[in-house]
């Protein structure tokens, strides 16, 4: 087994097997460097423009540096501190006085350095500001100072943080009084807390150029004024250097700029040219002698190796001169870089050969694919903040070297840019506007406006993002469209199709027709396919699920579990039946949640535009969820894309009806004023963004003129453009007669209602009424579930079908699932599958005991009843006909074909139980307290007061 990966496939699928995925890189494997230059195992040659974070400002395997490394290496590597070695004090004077300080510390990694430098703070503090243990060491917002837990108490990013707390107190970057965060460029920030609490800070830790923040130069006079307020305050000003130092911002040190000298420095990365781990803290003989022998170290720590290659990673820098190198080259480099004229550069910015450019975000596209195309040509560079990628080669790289790499990339940023247009364009094309490529993400958005028969008005909003489908070894850890949150829960739970909805209010389906969206039920509904694993583990997951869910949108999913989950064989067997891979399918049902604007932020934050800009414009809580009915939901599945490629679908939908006679708009009224919010330009990232109106036969006017006209279910239906149209506001105008009655609505097909039956406390029974209203029979899955408190007997189900002529029939289910109930553990289940006859009416049957609640198992208005949710009939519609329900018209308009699946939800009912007397329990608790709090009120007194006796002042 050779232990060197032959190919760049081999080196990825190893680490990505038996390595800890901490790590996200960019698909390219190093096998080889020299100089500016590093191969791949296949032989490809590329320009590091990376340099390992700034640690290869040497060049890869500089052979002065390698040559210390194998000399010392064959004579000795460790001696541990327990013993002196004849090259560490060498060393210590050659570091020291290459800086320019009295005493250094050594150590391995950057990390263990600002550890290093943070335990120096607090111990300096300890004997000269008299601090006992609550010392501060302050940071600033944005700020990497690497991995450890000291560390990242201080920093700022939740991908540092989550997860990892409890954290150290007192090392922060937020101010303990306000909670504010610390801004980096604003001394004010650190002004106020040092005002307050001066006395208690030891150190103040700052990095002289953010790196990964994106290379985030401050303001000239920042630093001086952070510096003047430490000496005011008595602070240690500590400056990270791991990144700027050692010329790679065109000076020694990056605070030089500033003609500072910081009372502690922290030197990593190239104080080994990329060789061999060794850090540093610099600082005077009063700081570094505050800790003694015994109180800190390191096993490898001020090795004989590292010196000698530290020794010589600075001799390097002072004999090839890289400092002046950086310092002419950078300047050169910018200039070119900021004369590309192009939309996706935003910004060009940087200080010696540390440099950054940062890309508007555009469709589809984010700096992960310029990376991937610079590579492609031979130029390695990554992304931070998936908009700003940095450049810094080695600084070794030759003037005619750094020229044809500023024009790889000027060529790249611009066939980058020619290639967006071409791929927005042909998305515009594309029937459906949805495209599939390798690393595309599609987004569209659509508002579909339609006049209901009774003047009220259905607005439903469609976000939709398209992608490939991860394969099966592939986890997708990259986000630029496709929403963060909503993708990481999915990597995290193991679900690869996932359903969720918020609706109030009931459709009315004989006035308003077929909805729009194919969940209608009231309440919560989470539906959610967990890939793999046995039915304990799918558990878990499902709980983890919800969970997360629930934090997401601010809604009490948590509260479904094993009592509400039901695990439906036949009812949602459809969904993506030729694209899921198998799982357990789980749903989860809370009809008493109550839905409303706290919800639908969360759910904006998942747009790529958010409501900054296009369709988002429009999402006014206010006016959205003071209609007649709103659902909110999204959906996560795989769809067959173009070419039958299996991509990943998302998308959000939100529908409203929404009454204009209600807010007094009359007969004409126009969108803008509808919602009370106007549309402005169309969000940047949509490949497609359009207002939808589908159109009554007759009687409405619409200005302006829509960009085009289409039909959508036998109706016309006319397009807006919010590319070609931005802020339009369309106007409809009504004529009267035409808004009474004669507005065709389509009936659906089935229709399902469902009521409770009996009173008393001990028994009742549900009653489920099925119409098939089609001239043909009808195959339909009936899915009933109930909670255990409602025993539901199966034998006693009684199915019973009327045909048009009046005669009653009975009918056998063609298969039934049934799963009773276990006590507080799981719902009942009723599955079956029927075949309705022609132009009928089916009567389903079923009776149930109550069960007898806890006291603690009632809900607090207990006597209101129980909340039961709906029963859900499913049936596949004939994709030919006009009569298509409106939620597949819509799918077939904006996505292209696809199969008709119909889930038509009944009502909720209100289940009664026994319910105790609970005025008992409350007047036994209430005279409890009464009595308790009048005798423990005594003894309180006694136990925790002091009784003296005084004698009188005599006058
Ligand atoms: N301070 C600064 C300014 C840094 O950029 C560190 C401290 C920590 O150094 P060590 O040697 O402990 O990584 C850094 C490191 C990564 C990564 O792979 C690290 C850095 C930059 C980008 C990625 O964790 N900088």
């Amino acid at each position: 087994m050779s232990l060197i990966a032959a190919t760049s496939k081999t080196a990825i699928e190893l680490e990505d097997a038996y390595g800890a995925h901490n790590y996200h890189p960019l698909p390219v494997v190093i096998s080889r460097g020299e100089g500016v230059h590093v191969w791949d195992p296949e032989g490809k040659r590329y320009y590091d423009f990376l340099s390992a974070y700034s640690a290869v400002n040497q060049g890869h395997c500089h052979p002065h540096i390698v040559k210390a490394l194998t000399e010392q290496a064959s004579r000795l590597c460790l001696s541990s501190r327990a013993f002196y070695n004849d090259r560490l004090g060498a060393a210590e004077r050659f570091i020291t006085e290459f800086f320019g300080y009295e005493m250094m510390l050594p150590m391995n990694t950057g990390a263990e350095a600002v550890e290093t430098a943070i335990k120096l703070a607090r111990k300096w503090g300890h004997i000269h500001k008299g601090l006992n243990d609550d010392g501060y060491v302050i940071g600033v917002e944005g700020n990497f100072h690497g991995r450890t837990m000291g560390i990242i108490s201080m920093s700022t990013d939740p991908d540092c943080r989550n997860g990892f707390g409890p954290f150290i107190p007192n090392i922060t970057a937020v101010n303990p009084d306000t909670g504010a965060k610390i801004r980096y460029n604003h001394a004010e920030d650190l002004e106020a807390v040092l005002k307050a609490h001066g006395d208690k800070v030891a150190g103040f830790l700052v990095e002289p150029i953010q790196g990964e923040a994106g290379i985030k130069v401050p303001e000239p006079g920042y630093l001086k004024r952070c510096y003047d307020l430490c000496k005011q305050y008595n602070v240690l000003f500590i400056c990270d250097e791991i990144q700027t130092g050692i010329a790679r911002t065109g000076t020694l040190l990056a605070i030089e700029h500033e003609q500072i000298r910081p009372d502690i420095v922290i030197l990593g990365k190239a104080l080994s040219g990329g060789v061999y781990p060794v850090s540093a803290v610099l600082s005077s003989r009063e700081v570094m002698l505050s800790i003694k022998p015994g109180e800190h170290g390191s096993t490898y720590g001020g090795n004989p190796l590292a010196c000698a290659v530290a020794v010589a990673a600075l001799e390097v820098v002072r004999d090839e001169k890289l400092t002046e190198r950086a310092q002419s080259l950078g300047e050169r480099f910018r200039e070119a870089l900021r004369k590309i004229d192009s939309p996706l550069i935003k910004d060009v910015r940087g200080r010696g050969l540390l440099n950054a450019i940062e890309v508007n975000p555009v469709a589809g596209k984010t700096a992960w694919d310029l990376c991937l195309l610079l590579r492609d040509r031979g130029l390695l560079a990554k992304p931070t903040h998936d908009t700003i990628i940095r450049l810094a080669p080695p600084l070794t790289i030759t003037a005619e070297q750094l020229d044809e790499c500023t024009d790889i990339i000027v060529k790249a940023v611009a066939d980058y840019s020619n290639g967006m247009r071409i791929l927005n364009h042909a998305a515009l094309v594309v029937c459906g506007g949805l495209l599939s490529s390798a690393n595309a993400e599609t987004f569209t958005e659509d508002l579909l406006v339609k006049p209901l028969q009774d003047g009220r008005v259905l607005l439903h909003f469609e976000f939709s993002v398209q992608r490939a489908a991860p394969t099966t070894n592939e986890t997708m850890y990259h986000y630029h469209l496709f929403p963060r949150q909503i993708g990481e829960i999915s990597r995290r739970y193991d679900v690869d199709e996932l359903h969720l909805s918020f609706t109030q209010g009931g459709w009315r389906e004989s006035k308003w027709g077929s909805p729009p969206v194919n969940s209608q039920g009231i309440g919560a509904e989470v539906r959610a396919r967990i890939k793999g694993g046995d039915a304990i583990q799918s558990e878990s997951q499902w709980k983890g699920l919800t969970n997360a869910l629930s934090g997401v949108f601010c809604a009490s999913l948590n509260f479904i579990d094993t009592t509400n989950t039901a695990t439906p064989q036949l009812t949602f067997a459809d969904t993506d039946a030729a694209t899921t891979t198998s799982g357990v399918l789980r749903h989860g049902y809370l009809p008493r949640e109550n839905v409303c604007t706290e919800n639908l932020t969360p759910w904006i934050k998942q747009l790529p535009c958010q409501s900054k800009s296009g369709l988002g414009l429009l999402l006014n809580p206010y006016r959205l969820y003071n209609a007649d009915f709103h659902s909110m939901g999204l959906s996560l599945s795989f769809a067959k894309g173009t070419k039958g490629k299996r991509v990943q679908q998302y998308k959000q939908r939100l529908s409203v009806v929404a009454d204009p006679s209600a807010l007094g708009l009359g007969d004409s009224w126009t969108l803008a004023e509808l919602v009370d919010r106007q549309l402005g330009t169309a969000c940047p990232a949509a490949a497609r963004s359009t207002v939808r109106v589908i159109r009554p036969s007759s009687g409405l006017k619409l200005t302006p003129k829509p960009a085009s006209t289409s039909r959508l279910a036998g109706r016309g239906v006319s397009v807006f453009d919010l590319h070609k149209q931005p802020n339009v506001d369309i106007a409809f105008e009504f004529a009267p007669q035409e808004n009474n009655g004669v507005w065709p609505t389509e009936k659906p097909l089935i229709s399902a209602h469902r009521y409770v039956t009996g009173h008393g406390g001990s028994n009742g029974g549900v009653e489920a009424a099925l119409t098939n209203r089609g001239d043909k029979p009808a195959n339909v899955t009936y899915l009933d579930v109930l909670p255990w408190y409602l025993r539901v007997y199966s034998h006693t189900l009684d199915i019973q079908t009327q045909a048009a002529d009046g005669s009653w029939t009975l009918l056998r289910p063609t298969s039934m699932a049934f799963t009773p109930a276990i006590d507080r553990e799981r719902p009942s289940s009723m599955e079956l599958t029927l075949v309705l006859p022609a132009s009928s009416r089916t009567t389903l049957r079923y009776s149930f005991d109550k069960g007898f609640l806890k006291y603690t198992e009632h809900p607090p208005d207990a006597n209101r009843g129980f909340n039961i949710g709906p029963a859900i009939v499913s049936y596949q519609h004939d994709t030919t006909g006009a009569d298509l329900p409106l939620h597949c018209a819509i799918e077939q308009a904006l996505s292209g074909p696809s199969e008709c699946t119909v889930r038509a939800y009944t009502e909720l009912f209100l289940a009664s139980l026994p319910t105790p007397d609970f005025s008992m329990p409350y007047n036994v608790i209430t005279f409890t307290c009464t009595i308790l709090a009048l005798f423990f009120g005594r003894i309180f007194n006694l136990l925790t007061r002091d009784f003296a006796v005084l004698k009188p002042v005599e006058a």
